[in-house]
């Protein structure tokens, strides 16, 4: 078998490839392996301008950890583009780490669309998070409070009025939704990460040491609130 060809983590699955995607589709189907799925954006390296370098560290070290923990789940880093260079990074470090890449990849894909343009389940989402919790203002936050309408809202505020950078929150995603029929997803982890941008609240001016500290415990805390949903 040549190199890179059935190892999803060295290979970067587009949602057009049909192939790749027909073969998790099937996986789902014989086991449920979507029930015991999140799929996460990158937390903080976008809008919070977080440096992709060290967050890749972190994604890898986390994931790994993490992992080696719980035996019956599985992790999937998702972007918008092919080109993205977080979802590049974070392949090369697993790899040299050698992590199961059936147990944790990257998938290219809208976190909102994974099952009916991907073919991929996944029944818990993260969402990268305002600190308030509020819909809309872009990213990955307007993309997910937009695609499961105004039910993730009042369910989310039943849960909390607000985040603290580095902690998350499991919001059940009521069966109405859009997102939980057409997708399957039934819980979104709302996760707050630290901010780099000027332009938003608790800006850490540079400060990495802080900033990778509360980078390392978001991660810590999805990942733990995903296992508390899968057990
Ligand atoms: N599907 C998959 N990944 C996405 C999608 C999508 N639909 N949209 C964006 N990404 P960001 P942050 C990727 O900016 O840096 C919001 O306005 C994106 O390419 O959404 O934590 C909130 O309200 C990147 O890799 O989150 C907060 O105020 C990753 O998701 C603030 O931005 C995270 O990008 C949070 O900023």
């Amino acid at each position: 078998v040549e190199d890179g060809i059935t190892c999803p983590m060295e290979v970067e699955k587009g949602l057009n490839d049909k192939n790749e995607n027909e073969e998790h589709a099937k996986e789902s189907d014989s086991d449920d392996v979507g029930s015991r799925t999140l799929a996460f954006p990158s937390i903080s390296t976008a809008d919070f301008q977080f440096d992709l370098d060290r967050a890749s560290d972190i994604i890898v070290d986390t994931a790994a950890d993490f992992l080696q923990k719980f035996d019956n789940i599985r992790l999937v880093l998702v972007d918008l583009s092919k080109k993205s260079k977080i979802l590049s990074l974070v392949k090369e470090k697993a790899s040299k780490k050698s992590i199961d890449c059936s147990r944790f990849f990257t998938f290219v894909g809208d976190i909102t669309q994974l099952y009916t343009k991907g073919g991929l389940q996944c029944s818990v989402i993260a969402n990268a998070a305002n600190w308030r919790l509020k819909p809309g203002g872009g990213g990955v936050n307007a993309a997910i409070f937009n695609a499961a309408g105004e039910s993730l809202h009042h369910a989310t505020k039943k849960c909390a009025d607000a985040l603290r950078p580095g902690t998350s929150v499991i919001v059940s995603l009521p069966s109405i939704s859009p997102l939980h029929q057409r997708e399957g997803v039934t819980h979104v982890i709302h996760v707050l990460g630290p901010n780099m941008n000027p332009m938003r609240p608790d800006y850490l001016k540079n400060d990495y040491i802080k900033g990778s500290k509360i980078l390392r415990e978001a991660y810590n805390s999805l990942f733990e609130n995903f296992a508390s949903i899968v057990q």
